[in-house]
């Protein structure tokens, strides 16, 4: 059986959770949390982050990396649009996802979610901070970015589309959400994808992990 390394609270490894889901792919999703990694993870991933992957075929880390392999591996239910501009726009997002937003959004979850799951205190200064300064600014550009209707390449979730709400999932585990008023466009399109059944189960799941906490 293939195997994903990881913990479903991660948005990277979410990201993959939702394309094996849409792919309907079996996977046994192997425990391993950023701040407990089993030794030896370095030879399944080299730089001991989540998520990683194993099957009979490759050992391979990075959620990109993983759900590319994953489309070109099993094309059916396609997450990537099938145009060069098209796919090269897609990338983009998915990396804006990886690096911008998993900073911004990543940090205002830790302190927020992560650090009460290990029963450490907040520090509700920096949240303040990103929610003021850097949140904003992520929502300005995609504002300017998202689709009126549908989703970014159309009728379907795909897999920009994922790697957007991963981290938009955590911001409202953190207690945050998007303000309609100011940036109309961009929560009726998360709201859109959160009712996709996929990403709906995700959201299920992932409060029984925090249930009474
Ligand atoms: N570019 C990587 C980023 C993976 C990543 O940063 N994962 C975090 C959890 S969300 C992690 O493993 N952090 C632990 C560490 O950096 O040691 C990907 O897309 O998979």
């Amino acid at each position: 059986m293939s195997k994903l390394y990881g913990v479903p609270l991660s948005p990277m490894v979410r990201k993959v959770l939702l394309a094996l889901e849409i792919k309907q792919l079996d996977y046994e999703l192997v425990p391993v949390t950023p701040f407990m990694k089993p030794a030896g993870f370095e030879k399944i991933s080299p730089l001991k982050k989540i998520p990683a992957w194993e099957d009979d075929k490759v050992t391979i880390a990075d959620s990109s990396v993983i759900c590319e392999y994953l489309e070109d591996r099993y094309p059916e239910q396609a997450l990537y649009p099938k145009t060069p501009e098209e796919k090269a726009r897609a990338r983009w997002f998915e990396e804006y996802a990886d690096t911008a937003m998993l900073q911004v959004l990543g940090t205002v979850f830790f302190e927020r979610v992560a650090k009460k799951l290990i029963n450490q205190p907040a520090d509700e200064d920096k949240v303040q901070e990103i929610l003021q300064t850097k949140l904003p600014q992520i929502c300005v550009y995609l504002e300017s970015q998202v689709p009126e209707t549908d989703f970014l390449f159309g009728g379907v979730v795909q897999l920009a589309d994922i790697a957007l709400a991963s981290h938009f999932i955590n911001l409202i585990h953190a207690g945050v959400q998007i303000d309609s008023a100011e940036y109309p466009k961009l929560a009726a399109y998360i709201d859109r994808i959160f009712q996709h059944p996929a990403v709906g189960h995700r959201i299920a799941e992932d409060k029984k992990v925090f249930g009474g906490k």
